[in-house]
């Protein structure tokens, strides 16, 4: 659940306001078409103190999504590597989700956003486990979307752009109005893309798949960072095309997500994936997921950027 209530401050265009002066206009671009990208990105309690997982991946993504929308955000990496950090520190969290977004706001309205200018914000709140408390443990109920994934050939599903989450919404709303947690969406040829918000690997034989951006898909960075403990733990991890029919047959299935971590399929339509259990290699890439996120994977601390960093980088960034 997302607790808005225990945020207090949030950075905006350059500064920490409180949470109730960090507002937009009724008239914002960003309001009437969506038109804005954004990042999600988890900052862990690790053995080493509060740090922030794959900050620099998610801050890149965030610019190159902007850069296909030819949005210009007035900021660069660095001061926005210094603002998750301080917006993280200011509110006193060590567990946390973070939310930068760079959106256009009220100047005119009109499809064309000229004249708008572009707000950047951070948020920052405590969000527990995505998709309910027992779904890293035992698994969710999946079911294939009615809705389509759209085509990057309409949409670059590689931008984590707003507008882009009506597709995701129709396709979760529909799942949990059918009583599932969570939608699987398919292309229009029935090849799988992806979960509403988050990546899809399947088991099988002992092998980990998964697709990539040749299937409309957004490129995870928890999909990337799986795929690297995979190949760790010395699985074979092969990137491609996944069809609903081999899922069928498949051993094992998960959902790869920020917000929803490594989360185990139990089943898909109510037909069980495998013994209808979380599987061993997804339980163990569950595991491996979150020694790196704490800290207690030598090999990647790399991955966790400290947030008493802070000071260093506001520094850096000054001079
Ligand atoms: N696909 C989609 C469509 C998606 O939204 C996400 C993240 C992913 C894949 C996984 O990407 P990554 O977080 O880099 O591994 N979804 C974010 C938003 C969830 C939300 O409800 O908002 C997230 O997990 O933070």
């Amino acid at each position: 659940m997302a607790l808005f209530s225990e945020s207090k401050w949030v950075w905006k265009n350059g500064k920490i306001v409180p949470w109730e002066e960090a507002t937009v206009h009724l008239s914002a671009h960003g309001l009437h078409y969506g038109t804005g990208v954004f990042e999600g990105i988890r900052c862990y309690n690790t053995v080493n103190g509060p740090a922030v997982f794959r900050l620099d991946a998610h801050l890149e993504r965030m610019f190159e999504s902007a850069r296909t929308y030819g949005l210009p955000i007035p900021y660069s990496q660095e001061e926005l590597t210094g603002a998750a950090l301080e917006v993280i520190s200011a509110n006193g969290f060590s567990d946390c989700y973070v939310r930068p977004i760079a959106t256009y706001g009220s100047g005119t309205l009109g499809v064309h956003p000229r004249n708008c200018p572009v707000e950047v914000a951070i948020l920052a709140w405590p969000w527990g486990t995505y998709l309910g408390a027992e779904a890293l443990e035992k698994g969710i109920q999946v079911t294939v979307s009615r809705w389509k994934k759209f085509s990057s050939l309409a949409m670059p599903a590689t931008a984590k752009a707003c507008g882009q989450y009506l597709n995701s919404m129709l396709a979760v709303q529909d799942a949990v109005r059918r009583g599932f947690d969570e939608a699987l969406l398919v292309d229009e040829e029935g090849i799988i893309a992806e979960g509403s918000g988050e990546n899809f690997f399947m088991v099988q034989n002992g092998n980990v798949l998964t697709n990539d951006e040749r299937d409309h898909v957004l490129m995870g960075i928890t999909r990337d960072s799986v795929i690297t403990l995979a190949r760790d733990l010395g699985y074979k991890v092969f990137v491609g095309q996944m069809h609903l029919e081999e899922l069928e047959v498949a051993d094992e299935a998960f959902f790869t997500g920020t917000a929803a971590e490594v989360t185990p399929i139990a089943a898909l339509d109510r037909k069980p994936i495998g013994n209808g259990k979380p599987g061993p290699i997804t339980l163990e890439l569950q595991r491996a997921y979150f020694a790196a996120t704490s800290g207690r994977d030598p090999k990647h601390q790399g991955w966790l950027t400290p947030v008493t960093a802070q000071t260093e980088v506001k520094q850096a960034v000054r001079s």
